[in-house]
């Protein structure tokens, strides 16, 4: 399988994050991609290519340009106003609650980036206080994005079955206008809508990361030339708590294009495959020749932030039913935070996209019930 992979990823780095307001170990680290790169270049079937440059315009194509703008300069920014940080995130968010009473119109006045002070500007564009901002981010995001519209050249003009690109930074929280949960641009919204673009036909996301693709949902919920499907943990108590509900249908275009799949914590295997047959299902139902996935990996029985019960065998049957629609897949990186088995995992999916048998490598330390060896 042809991969897309740069090293401009490790630009974006981090040994801390805050989670409620305390700093604990970063999840979204640099080790990530080079443990999946490693184990792909191991396996001796995957092809490495070096993204190429794609510009802007297929980034404001989904994404604000306000955006694009405040992320270019938000560390330079952070560090010209001498706010001693080892990373920027907000002070303030615009919650809701701030307008109670106004008008739409009055609220749509007030609600604007202030200009003077990064972390009001960060709490304009900001999701929430866990995706910290560092010297490289910009630049590394830029990166993903063109790791992932690399991926679609290689399956619209280089005639791939599927490939898949090694996204990082990950994307699938980023909306329009708000970047957060660890992602700045929405690598695989931009890589659908060149897709939609580029062949004139509906395209089909689908979402297997743990968490909601609240920002995916956001970009297309009034369009209906893209159907997005995600399979996740319940926002009642999962990360990003205030999207991804099963009643959540779309609107506009878009009304029927949007399918929630919520699940349980300590969701199994078993149950995993339940919903990925229902996803399947409603993309399967949409024509067109390209799925777009965002795959993720902290769905696994030893994630950090995540809590299903997945296995490194469940990922290579996912990567074979989804495979099985006949479509042609754009396969992006999103999130996965247990480092050990991210390299495994991804192969194990990315084999069975192709067709390859599952052939794990206990030696690696995992085994396919994902314990521990020895
Ligand atoms: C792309 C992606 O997977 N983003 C995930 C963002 C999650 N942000 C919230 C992290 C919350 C960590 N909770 C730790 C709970 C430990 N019991
Ligand atoms: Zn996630």
């Amino acid at each position: 399988m042809q991969v897309v992979y740069t090293p401009i990823h490790l630009a974006h780095d981090i040994d801390t994050e805050t989670y409620m307001g305390v700093g604990v170990p970063a999840n979204e680290v640099a080790e990530r991609a080079e443990r999946i790169r490693d184990a792909l270049t191991a396996d001796g079937g995957f092809t490495f290519n070096e993204p190429t440059e794609h510009g802007e315009a297929p980034i404001t194509a989904v994404h604000d340009e306000g955006l694009v703008r405040f992320l270019e300069v938000a560390w330079s920014e952070l560090r010209a106003q001498q706010i001693p940080r080892p990373f920027l995130s907000a002070d303030t968010y615009p919650n809701r609650s701030m307008f109670e009473g106004m008008s739409e119109a009055a609220i749509g006045r007030l609600v604007r980036e202030p200009r003077q002070h990064v972390g009001g500007r960060a709490g304009f564009w900001g999701l929430d206080s866990a995706a910290p901002l560092v010297a490289g981010t910009y630049v590394a995001a830029r990166g993903a994005v063109d790791v992932a519209l690399t991926t679609v050249d290689l399956v619209l003009d280089g005639g791939a079955q599927a490939a898949y690109g090694l996204c990082r930074p990950p994307g699938h929280h980023a909306a329009r206008s708000m970047y957060g949960g660890y992602c700045f641009f929405n690598n695989a919204a931009i890589a659908a809508d060149a897709v939609a673009k580029a062949t004139g036909e509906r395209v089909g996301i689908i979402d297997v990361d743990f968490h909601h693709g609240n920002g995916t949902q956001q970009i297309f919920w009034r369009r209906g030339d893209v159907r997005y499907v995600s399979i996740h943990a319940d926002p009642e108590r999962q990360y990003p708590f205030f999207l991804g509900r099963a009643d959540e249908t779309g609107e506009g275009q878009g009304s029927g294009e949007n399918l929630n799949l919520p699940l349980r914590a300590g969701a199994t295997d078993e149950d995993y495959l339940v919903a990925v047959d229902r996803a399947c299902e409603a993309l399967d139902a949409v024509p067109g020749s390209v799925i777009v996935v965002s795959l993720g990996f902290d769905t696994y029985g030893l994630d950090p932030i995540g809590d299903f019960a997945l296995t490194t065998a469940v990922y290579h049957e996912v990567g074979r039913r989804v495979a099985a629609l006949g479509r042609r897949l754009v396969i992006l990186q999103e999130g996965g935070y247990h480092r050990p088995s991210l390299g495994e995992n991804a192969r194990a999916w990315l084999r069975g996209a192709e067709g390859r048998p599952f052939e794990p490598r206990p030696a690696a330390g995992f085994g396919p019930s994902g314990a521990v060896a020895g």
